[in-house]
Parts: C-alpha cells; structure tokens; sequence
C-alpha cells in the first residue's frame, strides 16, 4: 500500500472503575495485556496496546478508572487519565448499564472540550440485554457529545467489529508512531508485575490489595527460561503477614497462579521468587510514588 495512505492514531479508553475498560482493550487486541478484576482501581497506569496492521497502526491506551482523587497515588492515577485526554485523536468512553456521571463530572467535561471524535461505548449489555439499553443511552447522550453510540459486550466479544470500523473511519492518515513489531511500549517486567498484582487484586480482601506494589528485579531471559525476584510491597507490618499467610500458603498461591500466567504470556518456563517488604505508606508519599514509576 501506498506510504501516504497508511492511518496511524492514539486510541484512549476512558471511562469510571469497572465498567469494563481493561477487558475492552484486551479483547479488541486478541491479547491480554491489562489486568483485570472485579475490583475498582485494579488498572494504576496507562498502558499502551498496539495494534498493527499493514494499514493501520492503532496505539490503543487504557487508563485508570476516573474517580475523585483521595490520596497521592490516585492523583498520579488522574494525571494518566488527563493525558490520555490530550493526545487522542479518537476517545473511547466506556460506561455500563449501571453508571452514572457521579464525581466525573468534571473530566465528562474536558471530554467534551477534547475536540476529537467521542465513541460513546456502553458496556456489558449480556447482563440485561433490551430493557435497560433505551434509557442508558438517554442518559448518556445528553452528557457526553458522541458521535456513534455502541452496545457491546466486551466479555462475550459482542459488537467488537463495530467499534473497530468506526475508530478505522476516524483513524487519521499518518506514518507509525511505533515499530510495527511492537505490541506494546512497556518492558517485559512491566508486564510480569502486572500480573502478580492482578493475582493479589483477585484473591486479598479489603485494604491489600490497595496497599500493594510490585517490583521485579533480576530479571533474566535465556531461550528457554525466564529467571526473576518479585519484591512485594505492603503499607504496614501487619500486611505482611496477611501477605504470606499461614505457613506461607496465601503468598505461594500467589507466585503459582502467576507463574502459571507468565508462562502463558511470555511463552516460556518462568522461575519466579517471592520476597515482602514494608514501604510504609506508600500510596500517601510522592517521593516513594516515583520510585514506584508514578511520576505523573
Ligand atoms: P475496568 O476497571 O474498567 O478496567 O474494568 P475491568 O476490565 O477490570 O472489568 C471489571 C469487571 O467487569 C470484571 O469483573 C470483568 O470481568 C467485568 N466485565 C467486563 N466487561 C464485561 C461485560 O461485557 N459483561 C460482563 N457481564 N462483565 C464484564
Ligand atoms: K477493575
Ligand atoms: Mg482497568
């Protein structure tokens, strides 16, 4: 194909906690690579997913779910958030059948003053197919300026085709921003962290899994092998023991699962070790937050 003619573009997924916006981008990429929970502020960064075609180059980004900010990590959280509002050339605005604009108000504004075509996407519509969908809509409508109003299903992969022909029609034409061999543009330990922490989202309860981070260090890659040491960091001395649990069961569950999950993502034999540290309160202090990459 014609150089002048290839479409390239930054793709941002917004929306409020849960609504389903990680499970969106992974499923429009056949690939996952966001971590998913049933629990709100699971997703802490923006995380680029591409997709490449001999056509397109699609920059995809998912976001942290919008919501007020209560202490430092969750205003580096809104800092991704805002900047993912700047450099869209399309926005994908994710709700779902029981959202409603509470606390965002302010941001629906700035996505209306974006000056760029708004996909209004509304999410999950398996759980309650006709009845509900007229009057979501309505209510979405009259706060969000859409171009195009889609039901989907993200979970069951319902009218993914659909979102992806009217980003391709509002797509502008423009060389790769990335390699096209690229599917994303965070290193593999990134993505080796995620997973651990999306372990820890699923099976801790209440305050921990808020409370933790992950570091990966000595990292290691032969063809065969991925070798490295997970640092898992919690706010208090008391964490630590609800980490690791009794006889240390709780923490092993964790490395296994994610284990598992490496060795699916990367395609490779994983070895992984676990070790806990006390960073006390880390979510609250900036300097710590840097360290930990949120320098938003
Ligand atoms: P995010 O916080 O917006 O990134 O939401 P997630 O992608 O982490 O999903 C939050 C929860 O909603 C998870 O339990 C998902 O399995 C669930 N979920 C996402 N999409 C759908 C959907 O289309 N239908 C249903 N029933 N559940 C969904
Ligand atoms: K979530
Ligand atoms: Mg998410």
């Amino acid at each position: 194909m014609p150089e002048n003619m290839h479409k390239a573009g930054f793709v941002n997924i917004i929306g409020k906690p849960n609504v389903g916006k990680s499970t969106l981008m992974n499923a429009l990429l056949g690939e996952k690579l966001s971590i998913i929970s049933s629990k709100a502020q699971t997703t802490r960064h923006r995380i680029l997913g591409i997709m490449n075609e001999p056509e397109y180059q699609i920059v995809f980004s998912d976001t942290p779910g919008m919501l007020k900010p209560k202490y430092e990590l969750h205003k580096s959280m809104m800092g991704f958030v805002n900047l993912s509002l700047e450099d869209a050339d399309v926005i994908v605005f994710v709700t779902d059948l029981f959202e409603n604009d509470e606390e965002i108000e302010d941001i629906i504004q700035k996505v209306n003053a974006a000056g760029v075509p708004v996909l209004l996407i509304i999410n999950k519509i398996d759980l309650n197919k006709e009845e509900k969908l007229a009057e979501v809509t309505e209510y979405w409508t009259q706060k969000i300026k859409a171009d195009v109003v889609i039901p989907i299903s993200a979970l069951e992969g319902f009218n993914l085709q659909k979102i992806m022909q009217e980003i391709l029609d509002r797509l502008p034409v423009h060389p790769p921003f990335y390699d096209k061999e690229e599917l994303s543009d965070r290193p593999e330990r990134f993505f080796a962290s995620e997973i651990i922490r999306e372990k820890i989202f699923i099976q801790y309860k209440k305050e921990i899994p808020y409370s933790t981070e992950v570091r990966i260090e000595d990292f290691e890659e032969t063809d065969q092998l991925l070798r490295m040491r997970a640092l898992i960091f919690v706010e208090r001395d008391s964490q630590k023991g609800i980490i690791i649990g009794d006889k240390g069961k709780a923490l092993k569950r964790v490395g296994t699962q994610a284990r598992i999950e490496m060795e699916k993502f990367f395609g490779k034999k994983v070895f992984l070790e676990t070790f806990v540290k006390v960073e006390e309160n880390w979510r609250k202090n900036k300097n710590k937050l840097k360290k930990f990459g949120y320098d938003q």
